[in-house]
């Protein structure tokens, strides 16, 4: 079985980050090893929540394992809790990121042209260096802006002006950089990205649905590396992500029950293993 690695926080309530990605990917047939980053109460689109940063647990995880000698197929970071960490994750990368490993970048940081709560300018900086070292990038439109230092085109931005963006974060050095919650000029919800390796654009929607939810980003990451690490290859691996991702927020939107921050999907799993061939 292969092994990869994600880093990012623990939300207890929320259904974003850790407890997202963790189903996901085992649903993906594959060992997932983790590195919490941060626990919070719940995810910081409340306000009252609790913050218990773990960056100092970072360097004797990183040592245990070091010793140990585990080895990943994969790296996949998400939210970061403080620039300490972003430094720690550069470690991890020099360990365990050499030839062959995908090193997959959210840099879960913003929304809505919004720094989530906690977050400045020097975070913003220090998470593009970061992801200069990343194989692939997936910021949404509000990151890809902030990262860039550009002003928010907002979230209806056109295809022209989020190649824009892709022309910047290509600058940056990622092999392939790729724009999540991107509306398309015909009307459908999905991504924007550039392969620099092969030089292609990278384009997909599916059916705009009118709910947006916190986790929706993390669960398009962890179902991207997902697939990716199976052997999809990276535009079918993101067309996988960006599929399963809408069926979550159609599911939650036909819901009467909903919760307010989080989408349904764990109730859309039966359909991500139909998308990954696993049934
Ligand atoms: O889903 C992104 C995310 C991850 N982790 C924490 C968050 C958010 C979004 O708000 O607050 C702690």
């Amino acid at each position: 079985m292969k092994r990869i690695l994600t880093i990012q926080d623990i939300s207890c309530i929320g259904k974003c980050s850790l407890t997202a990605a963790l189903p996901i990917l085992s649903a993906a047939g594959l060992e997932t090893a983790i590195v919490p980053t941060a626990v919070l109460s719940a995810h910081t689109q409340f306000s009252g929540v609790t913050f218990r940063d773990l960056t100092d647990d970072l360097p004797g995880i990183l040592d245990h394992w070091k010793k140990e000698g585990f080895t990943f197929s994969a790296i996949y970071t998400g939210y970061l809790g403080s620039i300490r960490q972003i430094g720690l994750v550069r470690d991890y990368f020099a360990a365990f990121g050499g030839e062959g490993v995908c090193k997959i970048v959210d840099p879960a940081m913003a929304d809505s042209g919004k720094l989530y709560t906690g977050f400045d300018d020097a975070f913003v900086k220090e998470m593009r260096s970061l992801c200069a070292e990343a194989d692939v990038i997936l910021p949404n439109i509000s990151e890809a802006a902030m990262m860039l230092g550009v002003p928010y085109p907002g979230e209806d931005a056109s295809e022209a002006q989020l190649k824009e963006l892709l022309d910047g974060l290509t600058g940056l050095g990622t092999r392939i950089s790729v724009i999540t919650g991107a509306s398309l000029d015909d009307g459908s919800f999905g991504f924007l990205g550039y392969d620099a390796d092969r030089k292609e654009y990278l384009r997909y929607g599916t059916a705009r649905v009118p709910l947006r939810s916190h986790g929706t980003g993390d669960i398009f990451a962890s179902t991207f590396t997902g697939a990716l690490v199976n052997g999809f290859a990276p535009g079918d691996a993101l067309k996988i992500a960006s599929d399963y991702t809408g069926a979550c927020i159609r599911n939650t939107y036909e819901d009467p029950e909903h919760v307010s921050y989080g989408v349904n999907f764990e109730a859309e799993i039966p359909y991500l293993l139909k998308l990954l061939g696993k049934i």
